[in-house]
């Protein structure tokens, strides 16, 4: 098979997930401080690995023109995919273009294997973006992706027309009728989070009946709250390719977390949609990336550890005697136990510092982490395979003279932490592990 092929020989399951946190994740607010908040190479590849390993098939980057930067992490990220296809199967990496001859270039040259075409059709956009009429947009858009078909049959597009919730739906078909020829998805990104369950419901039920054979991808902000049951709404009405990132980080206050999507297909009993995805893996993934952004999983987020946090008397007592009476879902299958944070030989100094800092308790900085995560990874590979590299990591930080937060008195009983004894333990349901504390 040549790499051009592949899409064509991929079957597409019911529901398939573009992340985007490499590249919408990258406009997240919280880069104002861009010394705290930013992705290294290293963080994006590990980022990379972890959606593969959770089943993401697309993932969207920037085009490599925005920086010399994201150019070059464009290729070592492409290795890194391609590191994983005998274990993971192929992910395809889609370039986020603008209607434009550069950025189109500059992502064929890297290799990607799709381009997702984006250019503002809203009144708003055409007035203060780029000042085109709907006629113009078309004229520019349409002999730019005839070329890129004829050029390159095998990669994958997709065109958007930004703003599209604002875009009145008469307007915005005028251009997907000149388009939706040439490519293989027509998104639909509600840029400014004015969408609610109700329109998007429409929307996507007009744009079905308009373009019965095409695919959708849907990519909700978060503005108004309603990213997360936007989506819910697309995936229900049939959209198929749906826009998310890892906590949901976006461009203010950012679009649909990825997990939480997840999460709630479960819990909504659509588990065709659910086919291929690593469930057990996605606490972990936020815990990764909550980690690169130097915070813990933020407390909104459904699939986090503060959702199995009680801190009432009368809810601890109450959980103490059985888990269900302030736990409704099942959060353990999502990852949301100590158990599932994947430490191991490739485990990064950051999820060590996260384990040792949240789960255990340890005073560490950012410095000391780096410095167990050196010798836990030459000492792993050197214990016998039963021995869990908790056990591993703890014993080092107890030989390096790591001193424990002292917790104020009756903390100890919170479930979250995981630190209340057998009996906290075994009142949530959590497997007990063979290595005993
Ligand atoms: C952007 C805008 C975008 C694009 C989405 C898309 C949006 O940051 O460039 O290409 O479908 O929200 O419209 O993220
Ligand atoms: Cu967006």
């Amino acid at each position: 098979m040549t790499e051009d092929s592949r899409y064509r020989q991929y079957t597409p399951r019911p529901l398939e997930i573009i992340d985007t946190t490499l590249r919408e994740g990258q406009q997240t607010s919280l880069m104002h401080d861009h010394f705290k908040y930013f992705f290294t190479r290293q963080d994006k590849e590990e980022l990379l690995r972890a959606l593969i390993v959770c089943g993401v098939k697309f993932v969207e980057l920037f085009a490599p023109v925005v920086s010399a930067q994201e150019a070059a992490d464009f290729a070592a990220l492409k290795a890194v995919r391609d590191s994983l296809i005998t274990q993971k199967g192929y992910t395809f990496l889609l370039a986020h273009v603008r209607c434009h001859p550069r950025d189109v270039e500059s992502a064929i040259a890297a290799g990607a294997d799709g381009l997702n075409f984006y250019i503002g059709t809203s009144p708003e956009s055409r007035a203060f973006n780029h000042g085109r009429q709907l006629d113009q947009i078309v004229a520019q858009t349409r002999p730019l992706i005839e070329d890129v078909r004829k050029n390159h049959p095998n990669l994958i597009l997709r065109f958007s027309g930004e703003d599209a919730f604002r875009t009145r739906i008469g307007d915005l078909c005028y251009v997907y009728d000149a388009i939706a020829p040439l490519v293989d998805r027509l998104g639909l990104p509600d840029t400014v989070g004015v969408a609610t369950p109700t329109t998007v419901i429409e929307r996507v039920a007009a744009l079905r009946e308009r373009y019965p054979t095409m695919d959708f991808e849907g990519h909700f902000h978060e503005d108004r709250g309603f990213s997360l049951v936007n989506t819910l709404e697309a995936v229900r009405g049939g959209v198929r390719y749906m826009n998310t990132t890892v906590l949901g980080v976006g461009e203010r206050s950012g679009i649909t977390s990825m997990t939480a999507l997840l999460f709630n297909l479960f819990l909504d009993h659509a588990y065709d949609a659910l086919e291929g995805y690593h469930l057990r893996g996605l606490y972990p993934l936020n815990v990764l990336t909550a980690d690169k952004l130097k915070m813990l999983v933020p407390p909104r987020e459904p699939v986090s550890l503060t959702n199995r946090t009680h801190t009432a008397g009368v809810h601890q007592n109450a959980v103490l005697h059985g888990a269900a009476s302030y736990e409704a879902h099942p959060l353990d299958q999502f990852g949301v136990n100590e158990s599932e944070i994947l430490l191991g030989p490739l485990s990064g100094w950051n999820i060590i510092h996260y384990f040792l800092k949240e789960i255990r308790y340890y005073e560490l900085d950012e410095d000391r982490a780096r410095e167990i995560a050196a010798i836990f990874k030459q000492r792993v590979y050197q214990e016998s395979p039963e021995t869990p590299p908790e056990q591993v990591l703890i014993a080092i930080a107890d030989e390096l003279g790591l001193r424990k937060l002292q917790l104020p008195e009756g903390r100890h009983e919170i479930v979250q932490r995981l630190d209340g004894g057998e009996r906290a333990r075994a009142a949530a349901g959590f497997a007990l592990p063979a290595h005993g504390r």
